[in-house]
């Protein structure tokens, strides 16, 4: 049998499709390797990875072209894995499937259609199965099964009669007890030296023994919490390295560190062997000694989900996190090169403003290099305690959270709005704070993060060093700029460099400091054309979309270093009237790049926001310069490096 398994399209979070994550999908190497033992033939079709070639395009034509690439595989089944913020894609590639060659299987699995397999089925006819739950072990009894449709003795499966086109289910949860027994998987279903990973994930473990309301988790894995062997896992590694020349992994698993003596057997395993990991923890599930010993056997990076800095949405969300131990843990982890990430989540229900300002002041208190804060807005997910209590009240307001597939056309947009028991990722909860309140502070945190964790926490100084003030205030300005937003608005960078230059006045170090760190990490709209183009002399150029110039700021530099030097509570340090510089600003595929320009430079450069001949500006120069010395190579280095570019062909032409 040929078999086509299809991989969730989930957006970036940063929102540029350059930087869809393409790490392969483990679940479905998994079905790919469990499917192998029978000699079944798999592909595996990621369009992340082809949107980011180039070889599909988020337009019109999505589905289409992708349906049209999974049917020249000729593929006997299909199966898509589904997430509720990918579902979109799935149900849209499927329907052209069943169009085209309305016999060909399409079965579903993972955690969406496991959650919500009844609907799925129900509404769309295009699926025919849904496998829940952990597919591993029955997927080859699936697959034998499917010429006839004998589904009735496999457990966890749920279809839609042929016959009658009734819903039916077979009981049961499948799950792996010993994940050791699952066969190792195959990398190479993706072309893992193109996909330019710094790092492979490996699959430690399963299930999280704890109930958080928000968190899908426990419905899936049905809090069962499992870990491979350190054999096992040490052994993955070894393979991987081998095969793959990485020696950075990250062990996925929901709540690696829940049992702590597997973890120190772990360390044990994998010390001295050159590796360096990265996992999640919950702050109470580590303590020094055993973050010692982790960093000593190559942890590198921790992900705790904090998911909120007040006690009482602690209890009420089911966390039941000690918030105590949030800042000792976090500097323990930064004492030992471990570099941290600190999730919150704002959007709960029965959050107020006070809770919302406890978790702000903490992410504030935590903004430092070693730390990554993040604040995500809650989304509805299936399967969870909070969605069996509210999902039936869910909202919509046009504005999903980053990772939803955008919505293409009024069609999907209907079908969203239409089907909320299924696109409930799309909505929200209605809670006690107004919904711009959490887009507010989500909002502000990003582009925080933007400027950097060393400037926000400065920043910070002048509101006592409290997040949830600066948000207030800043709130407070964009509501003076622009008393009314239309529904889904966001504030963004020239709103907060205007309300930084309000606060501190336009000629403060610090907002040169926030525009420049908001610049250079601009992914939006995505650099374009960040690859370095070919000189040929007589064609026009113009700057490249993935450069700024920035005019007239502090030597931003100079004054990060200030910063960093300078206690963390103190107040602001006085201006100066130092001298003023430019910045050329390269925001290419890789990291961004700054360079401080002269004035000289600027104005070149100014000359090609029109399209212009390098020769000719050449000229110019030696004529306005009188410096015979002014050729091309100056040119050429310049559209080397990607900062100029061919001029489309419409402009170049009106210069004829
Ligand atoms: C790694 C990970 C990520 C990675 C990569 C995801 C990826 N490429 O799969 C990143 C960081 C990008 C990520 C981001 C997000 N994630 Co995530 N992530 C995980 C995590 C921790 C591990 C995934 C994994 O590899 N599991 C191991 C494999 C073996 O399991 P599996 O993929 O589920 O596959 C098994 C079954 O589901 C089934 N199956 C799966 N597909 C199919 C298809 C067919 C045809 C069949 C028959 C069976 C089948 O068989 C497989 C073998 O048993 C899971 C939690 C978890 N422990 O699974 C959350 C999880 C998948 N993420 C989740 C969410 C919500 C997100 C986010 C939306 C962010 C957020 N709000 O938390 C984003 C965006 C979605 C995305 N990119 O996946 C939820 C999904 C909830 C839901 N109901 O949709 C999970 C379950 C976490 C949770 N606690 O709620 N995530
Ligand atoms: S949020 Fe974390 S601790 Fe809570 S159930 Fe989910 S994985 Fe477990």
């Amino acid at each position: 049998m040929r078999l086509t398994l299809v991989d969730n399209l989930v957006m970036p979070e940063e929102g540029d499709l350059a930087l869809l994550d393409v790490h392969p999908h483990l679940g479905l190497l998994a079905l790919a390797a469990s499917a192998a033992r029978d000699g079944v033939k798999t592909s595996i079709y990621d369009p992340k990875r082809l949107l980011r070639n180039g070889t599909l395009r988020y337009d019109a034509h999505l589905y289409d072209l992708a349906a049209a690439q999974i049917l020249a595989q000729s593929p006997e089944a299909v199966g898509f894995t589904t997430l509720g913020c990918s579902f979109l894609f799935a149900i849209n590639v499927a329907a052209r499937l069943r169009r085209a060659e309305p016999d060909l299987p399409l079965l579903l699995g993972g955690p969406h259609a496991t959650m919500l397999d009844r609907p799925i089925l129900e509404r769309f006819p295009e699926f025919d199965l849904v496998v829940r739950h952990e597919a591993d072990e029955v997927f080859p009894s699936v697959l034998r099964a499917l010429p006839d449709r004998a589904f009735a003795k496999i457990p966890g499966l749920s279809w839609r009669d042929p016959l009658d086109g009734t819903f039916r289910m077979t009981e049961g949860k499948p799950k792996v007890h010993d994940l050791d027994s699952l066969p190792l998987l195959d990398y190479d279903h993706y072309p893992i030296a193109e996909l330019g990973l710094d790092l492979l994930r490996i699959e430690a473990g399963r299930g999280c023994p704890f109930a958080c309301t928000f968190c899908s988790t426990a419905g899936f894995f049905q809090r069962s919490f499992r870990l491979k062997s350190p054999e096992r896992l040490v052994f993955e590694l070894e393979r991987l390295r081998e095969r793959y020349g990485f020696d950075e992994f990250k062990l996925d698993h929901d709540m690696f560190t829940v049992n702590r003596h597997k973890v120190q057997a772990f360390c044990e395993a994998v010390r001295g062997r050159g590796f360096r990991w990265r996992v999640s923890a919950r702050v109470d599930c580590v303590n020094p000694a055993l973050l010692e010993s982790m960093a000593d056997a190559g942890c590198i990076g921790l992900y705790f989900g904090i998911e909120t800095g007040s006690k009482r949405m602690q209890k009420i969300s089911q966390k039941r996190l000690d918030l105590d131990l949030v800042a000792p843990i976090l500097d323990v982890c930064a004492s030992l090169g471990i570099e941290t990430t600190a999730s919150f989540i704002t959007g709960y229900p029965e959050e107020e403003r006070a809770d919302q300002d406890d978790t702000l002041d903490m992410i504030g208190r935590h903004f430092s290099a070693h730390c990554l804060t993040q604040l995500h807005i809650l989304q509805p997910e299936p399967g969870t305690p909070m969605y069996a209590e509210r999902g039936a009240d869910v909202r919509y307001d046009g504005y999903a959270s980053p990772y939803n597939s955008e919505l293409i056309g009024p069609d999907d947009r209907d079908l969203v709005v239409s089907t909320p028991e299924i696109f409930q990722t799309y909505f929200h909860y209605p809670a006690a704070l107004p919904r711009a309140d959490h887009l507010f502070a989500v909002a502000t945190v990003d582009l925080l993060r933007r400027v950097g964790p060393d400037v926000a926490a400065y920043a910070l100084r002048r509101h006592g060093g409290r997040l949830s003030a600066f948000v207030a205030a800043f709130r407070a300005h964009a509501d003076r700029v622009q008393p009314v937003h239309p529904p889904g608005w966001m504030p963004d960078a020239d709103l907060l460099a205007g309300f930084v230059a309000a606060e501190h006045g336009a000629d403060h170090h610090l907002v040169s400091l926030f525009r420049y760190g908001l610049a250079l990490h601009d992914t939006r709209p995505a650099p374009t054309d960040a690859q370095a183009a070919v000189y040929d002399a007589p064609r026009p150029y113009v700057l490249s979309d993935s450069v700024r110039i920035l005019s007239g700021l502090h030597d931003c530099d100079r004054w990060l270093a200030r910063i960093r030097d300078a206690a963390r509570d103190d107040a602001l340090l006085p201006d100066d009237d130092g001298e003023r510089t430019s910045y050329l600003l390269h925001l290419g595929r890789q990291a961004p790049e700054a360079w401080r320009i002269d004035e000289g430079l600027e104005a070149i450069l100014g000359v090609f926001a029109q399209p212009q001949r390098c020769d000719a500006v050449a000229a110019m120069l030696r004529e306005a310069t009188g410096d015979d010395g002014v050729d091309d190579a100056f040119f050429r280095e310049l559209v080397d490096a990607g900062i100029l570019v061919p001029a489309p062909e419409t402009a170049a032409e009106a210069m004829h």
